[in-house]
């Protein structure tokens, strides 16, 4: 069966589920959020990996479609109440926006109607879009993100470090999040180039008053060289890869 094909036949079966991974706040030394990633759970075919299949939704339009049922179980998840039992303070949780939904001007106001409609708060809410897909359309990504903004909910870059945005541009975003991409992180112990641009990206987001959630991190060594430099948030395997939303009781415990 066709990518195509497999993806008309899982949203009509809703074998499209959200993961979740977590993200560490290192100064409190817990789990602050969940980035949400999409997954086909075919029942013969095993778990199909979005590297695959989203692609293929933005060349067929089924994105809109995905991105909806994506939108539907993270907002349910954001107001599960086991889950905001084990985060007595709160938490947040991000949701990946794809380059063609930027050019949506009505899909702040949509997801911020769904917030509503669950009782989630929208500051508790993230949308996390790419360098390039910001790149790809600038005014419109502005015009978007500076809505999402109004409204109340939080806008990552993410994949910060593989595409070309020049720093000065960095300055014209109006962002709260930048998530540095784990090609900067691998290695960090054993590469000084890494080291020094990390540096230099957390340094200069400190003076842009932007958080930052270092992605990738694998190892305990890339942690520490983190932490070395000041980073304040994490994701990666060596905290929690993504799970189903019942197994996070588990790892809120190995994370604490
Ligand atoms: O989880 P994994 O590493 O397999 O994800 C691969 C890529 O797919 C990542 O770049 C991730 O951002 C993207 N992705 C995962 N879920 C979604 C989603 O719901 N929407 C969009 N647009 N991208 C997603
Ligand atoms: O592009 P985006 O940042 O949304 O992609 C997130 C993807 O990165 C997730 O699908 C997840 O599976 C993957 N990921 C998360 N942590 C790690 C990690 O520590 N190492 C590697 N190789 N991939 C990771
Ligand atoms: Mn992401
Ligand atoms: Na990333």
């Amino acid at each position: 069966m066709d990518t195509e094909q497999l993806l008309r036949m899982a949203l009509r079966q809703n074998w499209v589920k959200v993961k979740l991974q977590p993200i560490v706040d290192f100064e409190r030394g817990e789990v602050s959020g969940y980035e949400a990633l999409a997954r086909i759970e075919h029942p013969t075919k095993g778990t199909i990996s979005p590297g695959r299949f989203i692609p293929v939704a933005e060349e067929t339009g089924l994105i809109r479609q995905l991105s909806d049922v994506v939108m539907a179980q993270a907002v349910a998840l954001a107001a599960d109440e086991g889950l905001k039992a084990l985060h007595p303070t709160g938490f947040s949780l991000g949701v990946n926006l794809s380059a063609l939904q930027l050019h949506d001007p009505a899909l702040p106001d949509r997801i911020a109607a769904l917030l509503e409609r669950e009782g989630v708060e929208p500051s508790c809410f993230k949308l996390e879009l790419t360098e390039s897909a910001v790149m790809a359309d600038p005014k419109s990504a502005i015009d978007i993100i500076t809505r999402l903004r109004q409204l109340g909910m939080k806008v990552a870059l993410d994949d910060f470090g593989t595409g070309y945005s020049s720093l000065a541009y960095l300055r014209q975003l109006p962002l709260d999040i930048l998530k540095v991409d784990r090609s900067l992180v691998s290695g960090l112990d054993s590469h000084p180039d890494k080291y020094a641009i990390l540096e230099m990206v957390l340094n200069l987001s400190a003076k842009l008053g932007l958080k930052v959630i270092v992605e990738g991190i694998e190892t305990q060594e890339e942690f520490l060289q983190v932490l070395s430099l000041g980073g304040g948030f994490g994701q990666g395997f060596l905290f929690s890869k993504p799970v189903a939303p019942h197994e996070l009781p588990e790892v809120h415990q190995r994370v604490k």
